[in-house]
């Protein structure tokens, strides 16, 4: 029996957007009943995560049944933890009994026992799924689809030995991701002028395609991307972002010096904009957005070799703006990422960038690692808290001068699109569920609008997202 309050209600009706510690925190801390997760179809890979221990805990307050947990697909491993091994299981049909007399019971009235043929074996151990259960990271998306289609592993044996649920073993399976063959930049075409540049700027894996990829998802989402179709290029990777992002695929690691661009147009309609503050008028953003894989920085950075062809390429009068890209998941290599960056922002100094630069923004990508709260507040505290930490001081100092002596807005962003499992796979890929993902698309996207065309702080509040 599930007796959840209204705040329950609504947090329960999207479960499984939530991490394995938020559920545990809600049984822990928050009252919560487990017979509401079961009510609110927790997904079986969830519910056989969570702590063995605080699942007997509920199991006797609230009289669970085995009936009801084997129902959401807790696996016989964790019931027999529960409520004890069974004494006789039926050869035919595996179900198990307390008593042997109990089982005769059984086996004299049942007819499925007579009529259907012995179950089906269970896949045979393969060390494969040892690697999937220990999130180890050869069990990559990309690595368990070609598992699967050697038949080294199952669907079957994904969701019984491994406790993932039917669907995400069916993602898993479904699994691609689109690739773009690097391009040389003297091969791209030229930069849009007329318009603002965003930089996507950081190291290797740091989420710069993943927060392009969301954005763009979101833009469209909200009903406010046109995209630019003289630049077949861009469409292309548009599409090899957004088509798998679509299915809450991850975009491929693109490969070392690689740079591409994306233009399109931002058309927002703004409220009470017309004559007398009345009716609506559309204001047509256009902008560039420009991916730059962190390898060749880190080069650069590192090596102290130059960028004279990205130095060409970026050479223009646009108006910029750069986001500076730092993922917080791994505390071992923020220096580094912070040091890095810094040493591309002196490239920056050297080729006039800060002289164009109308705003700049840290986003704190992969926020979700640094806090376990799904509460989008409690992901900005934790952001900033990570961004004033020592290990970014040196970072933060310098782009406060560079903001001090060029002018240039600032802001800190934090940016999280979800959890995120075996590399490529997105668990919850809808902008409506996934509450982190949908406050920080938006969060950032009012940034962007702020910031863009020479409007800094003039504000877009009243946008119409139908
Ligand atoms: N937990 C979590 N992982 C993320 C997030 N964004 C990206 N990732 C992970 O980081 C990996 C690298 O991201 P990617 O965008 O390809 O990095 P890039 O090299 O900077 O373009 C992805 O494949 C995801 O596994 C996030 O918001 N949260
Ligand atoms: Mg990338």
């Amino acid at each position: 029996m599930c007796n959840a309050s209204p705040l329950q209600n609504t947090i329960l009706s999207s479960i499984n957007s939530y991490s394995i510690t938020d559920l545990e925190n809600f049984l822990k801390l928050h009252n919560f009943e487990l017979s509401c997760f079961l009510k609110f179809d927790i997904q079986p890979e969830k519910l056989n995560s969570i702590d063995i221990e605080l699942i007997k805990k509920h199991v006797s307050q609230e009289n669970i049944s085995q009936e009801k947990l084997k129902e959401r697909g807790m696996t016989q491993a964790k019931l027999d933890e529960i409520f004890g091994p069974v004494g006789v299981t039926c050869p035919q049909c595996q179900k198990k009994f307390a008593t042997e007399d109990e089982f005769n019971a059984f086996k004299q009235y049942c007819t499925i026992c007579n009529d259907v043929p012995p179950p089906t074996q269970p896949p045979p151990p393969s060390s494969n799924y040892d690697l999937i259960i220990n999130n180890d990271p050869l069990a990559s998306a990309k690595e368990i689809r070609k598992w699967l289609s050697k038949g080294e592993i199952t669907k079957e044996g994904l969701i019984s030995a491994c406790g993932l649920s039917p669907q995400l073993a069916e993602r898993l399976a479904g699994f691609y991701s689109g690739e773009m063959k690097e391009q040389d930049v003297s091969n791209l075409p030229p930069l849009k002028s007329d318009r603002t540049d965003f930089y996507f700027l950081g190291m290797p894996a740091a989420g710069k395609s993943c927060l392009v990829a969301s954005l763009l998802s979101y833009w469209e989402h909200i009903g406010i991307y046109n995209p630019d179709v003289s630049n077949p290029r861009s469409l292309e990777y548009t599409s090899v972002l957004l088509e798998p992002f679509d299915l809450g695929y991850l975009p491929d690691r693109t490969d070392s010096g690689f740079i591409d661009y994306i233009n399109g147009e931002l058309q927002v309609r703004i409220k009470g904009s017309g004559i007398w503050g009345k009716g609506e008028t559309t204001r047509h953003i256009p902008v560039n957005i420009i991916d730059m894989a962190g390898e060749a920085w880190r080069l650069a950075a590192e090596n102290g070799t130059g960028l004279p062809q990205h130095r060409k390429y970026l050479d223009n009068e646009n108006e910029k703006a750069i986001l500076i890209v730092i993922d917080c998941s791994d505390p071992e290599s923020t220096k580094k990422q912070c040091r890095n960056i810094v040493r591309v922002f002196n490239y920056f100094t050297e080729w006039g960038i800060w002289e164009n630069t109308a705003s700049v923004a840290v986003v704190i990508t992969k926020a979700d690692m640094l806090t376990d709260s799904p509460d989008y507040h409690a992901l900005k505290v934790a952001a900033e808290n990570f961004y004033n930490s020592p290990s970014c001081i040196n970072l933060k100092n310098r782009i406060d001068e560079l903001s001090r002596k060029h002018r240039f807005e600032l802001s800190v962003i934090p940016y999280s699109i979800g959890a995120c499992r075996f590399g490529q796979i997105l668990l919850n890929a809808s902008f409506e569920t996934n509450r982190l993902m949908g406050e920080s698309t938006k969060n950032l996207t009012d940034w962007i609008l702020e910031n863009t065309g020479g409007n800094n702080g003039g504000g877009f509040g009243g946008i119409f997202s139908n």
